[in-house]
């Protein structure tokens, strides 16, 4: 009798050695040890116990004791494999750091050496890539941010892409020869999962880019990536949106036909040295009521993030935009000492200057993110954050750490619980 998306997990009064289960469209997954056997939503909550793990499909349902189980479908056959999860189990601890976020964000470096070590990997998804007409990407929050990031990138080697967000993507014309790629750490987002829904019945291949092994998104792919974040605790994403950014980055180089920058995990230990000077801006923040993110070209999915982060966790009004919309409204919200962040970037360089002179002109403290040896940036901004010197498409995958790292401080500062903003979850299975 039920319908929609469920998980349930139920105890029968008569019969407490028997944990009953059934689900549809949301995570549950069994975690199997000897002598004692686990059910949970997401694997991080037995991964301590045990690696082994057998995720549930639709239609699952059955019981488990803690020495057997048995899984039964409502359409017919469960024959579910046994699967072990690589990930370790301190890696879904604290180990020291007083939040998960501020653990994650620490671990980007790390996430980026181990992909740049699977690099063959994605030379099949990047052949399949230049099959198509049309590249739809869709996503929801922080991995739409992604998809923007990929956008650009794919669009400035004249492959046609669009990005829409999974809640529109019933509003838009699928066809046939259209890859959709869809992003989503969790891979449960159910927006999501509606939209790649609605583009596989249209007739569209479906690649799937998601952290987590064996979720509903990469069932329903016909391709998938997976990231190699390892399990994200805290409810903001941020390890698992860098590593979207970097295999798309990567696919990119691949298509067209160049080598990846070397050493980007060594830039972004770097940047995170930077983490003082960061705490000093968020103090300067964590009093306002509004911060204003503005970039262009590749520097406009950051802003867009940017202010993302900041909002969900410290619960400060913030709005990302391209810079060059500042004038066609928000600057009249500009007044002395509105914080105006800016991740600069060497495309459209001049123009970016000259909105943030605008800002200036009105008294908006502008904090910029910039490279070493960019001089001109310091007559504008109130403050420079300056990261290694990379190139245009490099800059993002520096930048998102100090947006990160400003968002979580000002949080701290603000006396708040970075980990789990109010009215939000890790993984969104509602419409
Ligand atoms: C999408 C998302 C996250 C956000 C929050 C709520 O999740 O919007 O970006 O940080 O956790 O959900 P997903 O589709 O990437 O799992």
């Amino acid at each position: 009798m039920l319908r929609g998306s469920y998980a349930i997990v139920a105890i029968k009064q008569d019969e407490p050695g028997k944990l009953l289960f059934a689900r549809n469209k949301s995570p549950l997954i069994i975690g199997l040890k000897d002598e004692e056997n686990f059910i949970a939503s997401d694997i991080p909550a037995f991964l301590k116990e045990t690696n082994k793990a057998v995720i549930l499909e639709n239609g699952d349902y059955g019981y488990i004791t803690e020495n057997s189980y048995e899984i039964r479908n409502l359409k017919g056959s469960a024959d579910r494999k046994v699967q072990e999860i690589n990930w370790d189990a301190e890696a879904a601890e604290k180990e020291g750091y007083d939040y998960f976020a501020l653990k994650e964000i620490n671990e980007i470096p790390r996430t980026t050496e181990d992909t740049m070590k699977s690099l063959e990997d994605l030379t099949p998804v990047a052949e399949e890539i230049r099959k198509y007409s049309r590249i739809m990407f869709t996503a929801c929050g922080t991995s739409y941010h992604a998809a923007l990031y990929g956008k650009y990138l794919f669009n400035s080697i004249g492959i046609r892409t669009e990005a829409v967000i999974g809640s529109e993507f019933a509003s838009v014309k699928i066809g046939k020869d259209d890859l959709v790629i869809a992003i989503s750490q969790s891979g449960e987002t159910a927006d999501t999962l509606s939209a790649v829904e609605k583009a596989k019945k249209e007739g569209a291949k479906i690649l799937s880019i998601s952290n987590v092994l064996g979720s509903s998104l990469e069932r329903e792919a016909d391709f998938s990536i997976h990231t190699l974040a390892g399990p994200e605790i805290a409810v903001i994403a941020t390890k698992t949106f860098s590593a979207q950014m970097l295999n798309l980055y990567l696919l990119y180089k691949m298509i067209k036909g160049e080598r990846p920058e070397t050493g980007l995990e060594k830039m972004q230990r770097k940047v995170l040295e930077l983490e003082p000077d960061i705490r000093k801006i968020a103090e300067k923040i964590q009093e306002k009521e509004n911060a204003y993110f503005i970039g262009r070209g590749l520097g406009y999915p950051l802003a867009m993030e940017g202010a993302l982060k900041l909002k969900e966790i410290s619960y400060m009004h913030a709005e990302g935009m391209p810079a060059g919309e500042l004038k066609h409204g928000t600057l009249s919200l500009i007044e002395k000492g509105t914080p105006v962040i800016v991740p600069l970037l060497p495309e459209m360089y001049d123009k970016t200057i000259s909105n943030m002179e605008e800002v200036k002109a009105r008294g908006g403290l502008i904090f910029a993110l910039s490279w070493e040896g960019d001089e001109k940036v310091g007559n504008v901004a109130s403050e420079v954050l300056r990261v290694p010197k990379t190139g245009n498409e490099e800059y993002p995958l520096l930048y998102i750490l100090i947006l990160q790292l400003l968002a979580y401080h000002v949080t701290v500062l603000r006396g708040l619980s970075p980990d789990k903003p109010r009215n939000l979850a890790k993984c969104v299975t509602v419409e």
